[in-house]
């Protein structure tokens, strides 16, 4: 089934075309609205009438995440604050997070996007939507609702950590969508034999999973647990949130709404385009979006896109499923994490060294993370129990405040971190077998 016939099976030529109007108006706007965008258009000597085509947007300067975090919290915003109506972040909270602003316009689009993703899986009026993403700050709750609302579906906002309701609700509501990160569709997966649910009581039928990568032999492991069909879904928050890319029933790639994002993928290190079929990182320009458009949005997300047509009709182009990042930000339970901002919050701590790595473990479908920190050579280990739980307490509960999730902190002896590799510590050992 296909939500905007219009725009997902529209020819190419005129989907170019389309492409390219959105973004010389998007240019435009930018420009004259935003300081950041005349500055570096300038800087670069490029203006918005010289961008013709698709390929003439080489020309243009990237934006990355640090030119984001110094705009804090609204100087990206192209529109005045009166027309913004809603405000969302990124997530995790050290330092500063990254403020998004959207007009009326942007929340009708991104609900409708969200309807493509939706009724791309089959998910129509007659199913019960549950959603067990974070209603907040961050995107996905408020995102897949709307969505879920606009085809007409029943949606349960379930929003809530606490698996034994979600799992309640999920029987007793007869939930027929699952909306949620992939881990947590194994962890409620993995619970329903404790809880003494068996599958066959549900009337589960489909699952949309995303926000964090995970793989084929996770699908299955889902969709066995669960009894559904599972579909991957991408997006970010600065881009719009969820609904930038989706699998059709085909699931061989995910299709990208090209009507309003323009997507490239370029080496991380020199920034050339890459060839068709090339792996590379991900590049985004916004074409429809008021509040915070974006111009060629360095994500950090590996991938590469699929020129081949899909058997499904849509002829908006499939990208693979993102297999990594080129920086070292990490996802735990649906949260992104970076090394550097578990050091800030060390560092802040007296007393700690930056001796520390991060041990990702995955168990019963959830995330565990252990922080395991030396402690300074001139506290002797063993000694001074009481200090050294302190010690350990205050760092955890300054890394759980700011990270927005639980850390597992343990104390190692100084040195004992295995420094092999030209003496650096490897900051992240991830054993979650995705
Ligand atoms: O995760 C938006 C979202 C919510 C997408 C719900 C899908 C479903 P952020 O918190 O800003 O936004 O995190 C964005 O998560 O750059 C990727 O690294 C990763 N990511 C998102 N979806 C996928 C996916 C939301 N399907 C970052 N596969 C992105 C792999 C994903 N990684």
């Amino acid at each position: 089934m296909i939500y905007s016939r219009e725009f997902e099976v529209m020819p190419r030529e005129d989907l170019e075309q389309l492409q390219i109007e959105r973004l010389q108006a998007t240019l435009n706007r930018v420009y004259r609205n935003v300081a950041f965008y005349k500055h570096v258009f300038d800087e670069s000597n490029v203006a918005a009438s010289e961008i013709r085509s698709l390929d003439d947007m080489r020309r243009l300067p990237f934006t990355s995440k640090d030119d984001l975090r110094r705009s804090y919290p609204y100087d990206m915003f192209a529109v005045p604050l009166r027309d913004v109506v809603r405000i969302h972040t990124t997530s995790g909270t050290t330092g500063k997070p990254i403020v998004m602003g959207y007009t009326k316009n942007d929340l009708s689009i991104w609900a409708s996007l969200i309807a493509r993703i939706l009724t791309a899986a089959g998910i129509t009026n007659n199913d019960f939507v549950q959603i067990a993403f974070p209603y907040g700050l961050t995107t996905a709750g408020f995102g897949f609702h709307y969505g879920a609302e606009k085809i007409g579906a029943s949606v349960i906002p379930a929003s809530t950590p606490d698996i034994q309701r979600q799992l309640l609700v999920m029987r007793d509501y007869k939930t027929t969508s699952l909306v949620s990160t992939p881990g947590y569709a194994l962890h409620i997966a993995s619970s329903l034999e404790e809880l003494g649910i068996h599958p066959e009581e549900l009337n589960l039928k489909t699952g949309l999973f995303g926000a964090e990568p995970w793989s084929e032999n996770l699908r299955s492991e889902i969709e066995r647990g669960l009894r559904i069909r599972a579909f991957d879904n991408y997006g970010l928050s600065e881009i719009i949130g969820p609904g930038v890319a989706f699998e059709c029933d085909e699931r061989s790639g995910l299709h990208i709404n090209e009507d309003h994002f323009i997507a490239e993928v370029v080496d991380p290190e020199s920034l050339e385009p890459m060839g068709p079929g090339e792996r590379g990182e991900l590049v985004f320009t916004t074409i429809t979006k008021q509040g915070f458009p974006l111009i060629r949005y360095r994500t950090g997300d590996i991938s590469t896109l699929i020129e081949e047509p899909c058997p499904c009709g849509r002829t908006l182009r499939r990208m693979e499923r993102v297999s990594g990042r080129t920086d070292d930000m990490i996802i735990v339970e649906g949260i992104n994490v970076f090394p550097s901002q578990v050091e800030e919050v060390l560092l802040q701590v007296e007393g700690t060294v930056p001796h520390y790595q991060l041990v990702l473990q995955r168990s019963a479908g959830i995330d565990v993370m252990e922080l395991q920190v030396e402690i300074p050579e001139n506290v002797p280990f063993g000694d001074e129990v009481k200090r050294l739980q302190d010690f350990q307490q205050t760092v955890k509960r300054h890394l759980d405040s700011a990270l927005g999730i639980s850390t597992r902190v343990v104390l190692l002896e100084p040195r004992s971190i295995d420094r092999s590799t030209g003496g650096k510590i490897r900051r992240v050992i991830d054993r979650r077998e995705l």
